[in-house]
């Protein structure tokens, strides 16, 4: 079948997961191309400016950093909005996704690749600090709805849960627990756990235990 839209991905990558899953609430259907990351073939290389997932490419269109090709896609097919229609709900939906790309995922990049013991210990504090800031910052203050702005799903919470999804796994691999206070963010993630587009893109805790000890040897 010819698709419209092509997706360069990698099955472990959060970043392309965030994408897969706002295709699939758009239902939205793309060709997945699966990139070793390890081994990227030269289209591959040629076609990505920095050799990362998730790019998407659009008719002529290509596009690269998953928190564009998010935006892009809830602006190019508008049904089923996925950003708030308030300019004070959409900055605030922005503050989350920045939150996530620079603290969490940030954090979480720099501590599967540490080896230094204390350095190791460091990130992780962050990392806690970091679902403790959203359980407070977020989670607890929003009104009327099991999503991070409140009723309405959003690309704010497509942009956080693919860290969710894999947090059994960063537990698995290092001494990061989710914090026992933050229980309203364990309430969302089964919010958004229960929508049917995340379910058929999820993936199980054994899975990416098993994904990671193969990419990463470990
Ligand atoms: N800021 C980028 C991050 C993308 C990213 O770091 N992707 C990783 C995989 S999770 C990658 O392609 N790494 C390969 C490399 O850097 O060579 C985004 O949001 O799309």
């Amino acid at each position: 079948m010819m698709h419209d839209l092509q997706l360069y991905t990698f099955k472990l990558c959060p970043y392309a997961h965030r994408v897969r899953l706002a295709l699939a609430e758009k239902g939205q259907m793309a060709e997945q191309i699966e990139i070793d990351l390890k081994n990227k073939p030269a289209d591959f290389t040629t076609l990505s400016p920095h050799g990362r997932v998730p790019l998407l490419v659009h008719g002529g269109l290509k596009l690269w950093e998953s928190a564009v090709i998010l935006e892009y896609l809830d602006e190019a097919f508008p049904e089923h909005p996925l950003m708030p229609s308030q300019p004070a709900d959409r900055a605030n939906a922005r503050l989350w996704i920045d939150f996530a790309n620079s603290r969490l995922f940030a954090a979480t990049h720099r501590l599967i690749f540490a080896t230094d013991e204390a350095i190791r210990r460091e990130l992780i504090a962050e990392i806690v600090e970091n679902v403790r800031f959203l359980e407070h910052a977020a989670v607890r203050r929003r009104e009327g709805g099991p999503y991070l702005l409140g009723t309405q799903f959003t690309l704010a919470d497509i942009a956080l849960y693919p860290w969710f999804e894999q947090a059994a796994a960063l537990a698995h691999f290092s001494a990061f627990k989710i914090p026992t206070d933050c229980s309203g963010v364990a309430r969302w993630c089964d919010a958004v756990a229960t929508r049917p587009a995340v379910q058929g893109c999820a993936r199980s805790d054994d899975w990416y235990v098993e994904g990671y000890q193969r990419y990463l040897g470990a």
